[in-house]
């Protein structure tokens, strides 16, 4: 398996996230890619890599073709905004506050630097810092890349990378998601050649963001296993009763479990995704990986253990489609390493 590794990853080191009222510490970190790492050197499944330099322009190409341009210059401009607004703002991170909800207007751009954060995005946890834009454009890459390598013949890929992606929208981040890696795998597949891609999200959360983009196409089926949105973040999308519209109506399949539910009981949604996945008639999958699905996950509510991660992997193997993992969630941190080198594993082993 080719793994690239966003060497940037931990420009992205934000402090705080509003929760209860508080600021309290970020859960999604650095060290999360770290644990993968050294996991890695302990058990090399595959060769570590760096994405080859693109021609100008490419990266950019292949990020507009999921997401809006206004919101990409938003992104790579935000923190420089920021500093403007006062340069003591460099010793915070960003947070928004205020949001554009249902009667409220989209389309124009507010030449305020708070409403412009607050309509790009969907909650006030997910902290922009000033390396936040180099790290997930470097992850984009590393996606990019990996999808191509798939596109070129790989059995697989992994775009080992964060922040994580699967909640970024066509216009707007959020929980912990800038750029959505798994969008972007999927639509350079397609570019790439593919004539119809699925994207199966494992982590815990629903990828309202992945479902978003793909929302009114057939060429790319989304499929997602997570925690009830009635309870569960993202809280507003995610339910069995979303299909899809348009030309995308049966190409979107969510499948929501309670919290708390049995490992079995997971695996049971799992086999009902890989169906799809195969009357969709795809010609490659990309899977969102994230490993908040632990029994130890400290904000999550599932119970696979460590060997279930193997499972997973053999599992996902045997649908015997050429596949780019992206990494997602997963905050029990010292055990993210064990459990996503379980999934390569289970993977490669099977293979
Ligand atoms: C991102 B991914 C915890 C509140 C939850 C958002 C969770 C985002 C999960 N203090 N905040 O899907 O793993
Ligand atoms: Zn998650």
């Amino acid at each position: 398996m080719q793994i690239f590794r966003n060497r940037l990853q931990a420009l992205h080191d934000a402090r705080l996230e509003m929760y209860r009222g508080r600021l309290v510490p970020c859960h999604e970190k650095p060290a999360r890619v770290d644990h993968v790492l050294s996991e890695l050197g302990r058990r090399p499944v595959g060769v570590l890599l760096d994405p080859a330099p693109q021609p100008d322009g490419v990266l950019r190409a292949a990020l507009e073709a999921v997401h809006a341009p206004r919101y990409l210059d938003f992104l790579a401009s935000a923190w420089d905004a920021w500093l403007a607004l006062d340069p003591a703002n460099a010793e915070q991170d960003i947070l928004p506050s205020v949001w554009p909800v249902r009667g409220f207007r989209s389309d124009v751009l507010p030449d305020n630097f708070a409403a412009r954060l607050g309509l790009f995005s969907f909650d006030a946890g997910s902290p922009i810092m000033a390396g936040t834009w180099a790290a997930a454009q470097q992850g984009a890459a590393c996606t990019h890349a990996a999808a191509l390598a798939v596109a070129a013949g790989s059995r697989s890929a992994f775009a080992l990378t964060r922040p994580p992606g699967h909640h970024a929208g066509p216009d707007f981040f959020g929980g912990y998601c800038f750029v959505n890696n798994a969008a972007l795998a999927a639509q350079t597949l397609r570019h790439a050649g593919a004539t119809r891609v699925a994207v199966l999200d494992v982590d815990y959360h629903h990828g309202n963001g992945t479902q978003a983009i793909f929302w009114s196409r057939s060429d790319v089926l989304t499929v997602s296993v997570h925690g009830d949105p009635r309870s569960e973040y993202p809280f507003f999308l995610g339910h069995a009763d979303e299909h899809g519209e348009g030309e995308g109506l049966g190409a979107n399949l969510n499948l929501p479990l309670p919290r708390g539910s049995s490992v079995a009981h997971w695996f049971a949604a799992l086999e009902a995704a890989l169906q799809a996945v195969q009357r969709h008639g795809a010609d490659a999958l990309v899977v969102a990986l994230g490993v908040d699905t632990f029994e130890g996950d400290p904000i999550s509510g599932f119970r696979l253990t460590g060997a279930d991660y193997l499972r997973l992997g053999e599992r996902l193997a045997r649908a015997g489609l050429p596949t780019v993992f992206t990494f997602e969630g997963g905050y029990a941190v010292a055990e993210v390493g064990v459990n996503v080198v379980n999934v390569l594993e289970g993977f490669v082993g099977a293979g």
